[in-house]
């Protein structure tokens, strides 16, 4: 998709995507050295790997977590566990990047104190995508979503409360980060098919981190 600006130079700094739902356009550009570097390194201790859902469909997104939780996906369902189940271990701890990202993004967006316990990382290739879903395995709702997305860009679509209905359509790029809490807390979105393409400092990948307080 062609994005409606001509240059991510000449997008707004925010953009609303609907009620307590923002993006801030190139947050964590700032950060991206040492948050790539922090990634690599979160990354060889919990690899990036395929799930199957429920239903038993393989994930088109590769998935790993960090923090003290991270959610997984088998023919068991959905949760939150504090140890990955690939290695036993504890998920590597949270980067003080990570961290202090989501927390001044939250901040910034309106919200107040966020202590994410969470980090879940999602590895898009081309052609990977996620479907329309809502995030509602956490325990605590009163606190916001902050995605951070990097690599690749992807089309972001984020409707309402309700499956159908209008939705907005952004394209989300490297260092873009979309917080959303409160009233649209429970906002259905999801990724359209990532297209091809090669991004400088990660190849032909897009990798998205979403920080929650999960309990
Ligand atoms: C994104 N990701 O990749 C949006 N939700 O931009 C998600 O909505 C998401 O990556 C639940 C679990 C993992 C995710
Ligand atoms: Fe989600």
């Amino acid at each position: 998709m062609k994005g409606l600006f001509a240059s991510a130079d000449l997008r707004p700094a925010v953009q609303s995507l609907g009620p307590d739902a923002q993006l801030l356009c190139g947050f964590a550009l700032p950060d991206q050295t040492v948050l790539l570097a922090d990634l690599h390194a979160v990354t060889q201790q919990a690899p990036f790997r395929a799930v199957t859902t429920p239903g038993g469909q393989p994930m088109s997104a590769a998935l790993t977590a960090c923090g003290l939780w991270g959610w997984h996906a088998d023919r068991k369902g959905y949760r939150y566990v504090d140890r990955d189940p690939q290695s036993g271990a504890l998920w590597p701890p949270m980067p003080a990047s990570f961290l202090s990202l989501a927390q001044s993004a939250a901040f910034t967006a309106g919200f107040g104190p966020f202590e994410p316990d969470a980090c879940l990382m999602n590895r898009y290739l081309p052609g990977g995508k996620m479907g329309l879903h809502q995030d509602l395995d956490e325990r605590d709702l009163s606190q916001p979503i902050v995605s951070v997305s990097l690599g690749l860009p992807a089309v972001f679509v984020f409707g309402g409360l309700e499956r159908t209905g209008p939705k907005r359509k952004v394209e989300l790029l490297h260092g873009d980060v979309v917080v959303w809490g409160r009233a649209s807390r429970l906002c259905y979105h999801g990724v359209l098919p990532v297209a091809d393409g090669q991004h400088p400092l990660l190849g032909s990948m897009r990798i998205n981190l979403t920080f929650r307080k999960a309990m």
